[in-house]
């Protein structure tokens, strides 16, 4: 198999997307339902799309090989990086609609500890379901416990700088070698899985245009209106009419950022950082298909433009909601936001609804009335590093 990007830890886990292709075929043959899980982000977009991709091309070899009956795919978006108990009851319902088992992929979402639960819950409403998690999130132990398979490649000593769409996309192209289908979907992986790398800001890929604006413009399509179907975004990946639409409304989009980045954002040297403090509650609603945590990142990258060599972070905070995000600079410099996330899991334990994230782009969930306290908690944190 051909990997897509360069990178030492990818090469040492071609063993496991081997090992992750035989599980996920020979799974969803047996259970003759699989519910993709995604992200509702660009990057878990393309997640869904290599993996339904792969899966729809095993599922016809299948068919006419052996002219036993196939599997269906389908696939739902998840708004939270957490997977809740509500999520499975849905979610078992889903299956049991197919009246037989299913398995369940779940991707660049549902591996931190807030989604113990749920999983838990998914395990005992839909009995003798598969489970299987595909992410480059840091992956809690004890849900990590809860999955049948766990792709990561964490267990390869490689760090969050992937997407959960490069590990995908080499997903779909074990099972498609396996499957002897190979080649000519090389190219619509290798798309996909650079897309993904570029929307999660990756080093691992260049930075195009074409890849930039394909990126953003699923991540606002993403958040626009109704869940779309796998069939609506893959339309956007390869261009033409919706792509251009959207670049448009992305383009005046950045436009509206620049502009809240002046009004309810300001600038203050803290510790080694230079530090953007955004009022999140001020953004809400504002900008069509942006939630709070999704227009800090605008700001931010808007902020750190011209800028990179300088330790830039931003911290979004508001009655209920304190999001981070920093810049490589920052995160050279010894910014850590998984440290502040897990400190605050700990000594304020009660004001976390969840939290997660990586060092670069995390959130903080709060139960109302907490946002002060935990936003003056993060700022020392930040000053002491
Ligand atoms: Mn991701």
């Amino acid at each position: 198999m051909e990997l897509l990007v360069k990178d030492g830890a990818l090469e040492k886990m071609l063993p496991e997307f081997w090992r992750a292709a035989e599980f996920l075929q020979q799974q969803a043959r047996k259970c003759k339902k699989v519910i993709i899980r995604y992200h509702n982000d660009a990057d878990g977009i393309c997640s869904a799309l290599c993996i339904s991709q792969a899966l729809k091309l095993v599922e016809q070899a299948q068919r006419q090989g052996t002219g036993e009956a196939g599997f269906a795919v389908s696939a739902n978006e998840s708004r939270s990086a957490t997977y809740f108990a509500l999520d499975a009851q849905e979610d078992a319902l889903r299956a049991s609609d197919a009246g037989a088992r299913a398995l369940f992929v779940f991707v660049d979402f549902a591996s931190n500890q807030e989604s113990a639960n749920g999983l838990r819950e998914l395990r005992q409403s839909a009995p003798g379901c598969s489970m299987m998690l595909v992410d480059h999130h840091p992956v809690d132990a004890k849900t990590r416990g809860q999955y049948d398979f766990v792709l990561t490649q964490f267990d390869y000593g490689a760090s969050t700088n992937y997407s959960a769409g490069v590990l995908c996309a080499h997903l779909a192209g074990a099972c498609l070698k396996l499957s002897e289908k190979g080649q000519k979907d090389s190219g619509y992986l290798k798309l996909l899985c650079d897309v993904s790398l570029v929307a999660d800001k990756s080093t691992l890929v260049r930075h195009t245009k074409k890849l930039e604006q394909i990126a953003h413009a699923l991540d606002y399509a993403a958040m626009q209106g109704k869940q779309k179907s796998l069939e609506q975004f893959k339309k956007i990946v390869f261009g033409g009419p919706e792509l251009d639409e959207l670049i448009g409304l992305v383009g005046q989009q950045a436009g509206q950022l620049q502009q809240a980045a002046q009004e309810f954002s300001r600038m203050k040297k803290i510790g080694r950082f230079k530090v953007s403090l955004i009022q999140v509650d001020k953004l809400a609603g504002k900008y069509p298909g942006l939630g709070r945590a999704k227009a800090v990142d605008g700001i931010f990258w808007q902020q750190n433009r011209g800028n990179e060599s300088e330790p830039l972070v931003a911290i979004g905070h508001g009655d209920r909601l304190v999001t981070f995000r920093a810049n490589k600079a920052a995160i050279d410099a010894g910014f850590a936001a998984t440290k502040i996330v897990a400190h605050i899991e700990q000594d304020l334990k009660g004001a976390l609804m969840a939290g997660g994230g990586h060092d670069s782009a995390a959130s903080l969930r709060l139960h109302a009335g907490f946002g002060t306290l935990v936003y003056e908690e993060v700022l020392k944190m930040i000053e002491k590093i």
